[in-house]
């Protein structure tokens, strides 16, 4: 529903911007350069994402919700096929599709894939196709992905950028508003994403594990927050969360020798935690196993992965 914000306010340019493309192509990153704080979690493990988060970049002239999605990719599991499902879905009903690929990687069957289906998705009114890490990716690179990028779809434009280095990012941003039509403000001009702070917790939680842990355990793990309670007058919130692992020798990974992993997991957790919450933060983590569980429907929806719903 559009707010009141804009109410007798000059027009503004308003829209859905989907970002696709295949896993660590970069997506996330570019979402958070563009809100200016960080509301997606991001890292080298593909399958990162796992929510369809929507952001928004709320300005004088325009708002823009980006819908940052989970990566298309050739599914192995139950999660993974719910990931593409979400990720397909989310290029329905947006104003424009942003397919990024990554500058540093040759083209792929992947990317041809995803091209596809920004080609033939219904509803949309724009594509932009965007190269991404610029500042990692040399000139011969950049040329050759554009070249073949842009013989896959008719694209409405083109950016190059950097979401590390924040070159281009705005170029990005500007293209992007001068394909949305004039519209209303859709969210409360104070409301950066979508996402509620309990699926926040667990995601920057998350990604602390993907960022410390190898192998096989990142896609094992699932977060939930049990409890949040903000002790009054004393500037702290408590947290209490589960990181669910698919087997027992994936619970002894996360917690390392004598603990040393999960108090590391935990210390940078928190430092995220104290920033998003703007309070001191007292962080309990639980370990548990839950056989398989990315392979049941119904443990998936209960993280709330996929349609984030
Ligand atoms: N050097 C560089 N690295 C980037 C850039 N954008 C993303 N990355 C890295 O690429 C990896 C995947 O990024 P992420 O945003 O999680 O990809 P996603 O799966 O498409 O959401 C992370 O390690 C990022 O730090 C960029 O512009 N430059
Ligand atoms: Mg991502």
């Amino acid at each position: 529903m559009p707010t009141d914000a804009g109410r007798d306010a000059a027009p503004i340019r308003s829209g859905f911007v989907a970002l696709v493309g295949r896993p660590n192509a970069g997506k996330s990153t570019l979402t958070n350069a563009l809100v200016g704080e960080k509301v997606a979690i991001t890292s080298d493990t593909p399958q990162t994402t796992r929510h369809r988060l929507r952001a928004v970049i709320d300005r004088e002239d325009a708002q823009v919700v980006l819908v940052d999605t989970p990566g298309l990719h050739k599914p192995h599991d139950a999660l993974g096929e719910e990931l593409n499902r979400s990720a397909l879905k989310s290029l329905e009903d947006v104003d424009v599709v942003a397919m990024l690929v990554d500058g540093t990687k040759k083209l792929g069957g992947g990317d041809r894939w995803v091209a596809e289906h920004v080609a033939k998705a219904r509803g949309v009114s724009h594509r932009v196709l965007v190269i991404t890490k610029a500042d990692i990716a040399n000139a011969t690179q950049v040329e050759e992905q554009l070249a073949s990028a842009k013989a896959l779809v008719k694209w409405d434009d083109v950016v190059v950028l950097s979401a590390v280095e924040g070159f281009n990012v705005d170029g990005f941003y500007e293209a992007v508003v001068r394909l949305l039509p004039e519209g209303p403000r859709w969210f409360p001009r104070d409301m950066p994403t979508d996402q509620s702070v309990e699926v926040m917790i667990a995601e920057f939680i998350r990604e602390k594990i993907l960022r410390t842990t190898f192998d096989e355990v990142p896609h094992a793990v699932g977060v939930q927050v049990e409890e949040l309670e903000s002790v009054p007058g004393k500037d702290l919130t408590r947290i209490w969360a589960v990181i669910y692992v698919e087997r027992d020798s994936q619970k002894g990974i996360i917690i390392g020798k004598g603990g040393a992993s999960i108090k590391e997991i935990g210390s940078q957790a928190r430092e995220d935690l104290e920033r998003l919450l703007g309070t001191r933060v007292f962080l309990e983590l639980t370990v548990k196993v839950k056989k398989d569980w990315r392979r049941d429907a119904s443990q998936i929806r209960r993280f709330g992965y996929g349609e984030g719903l």
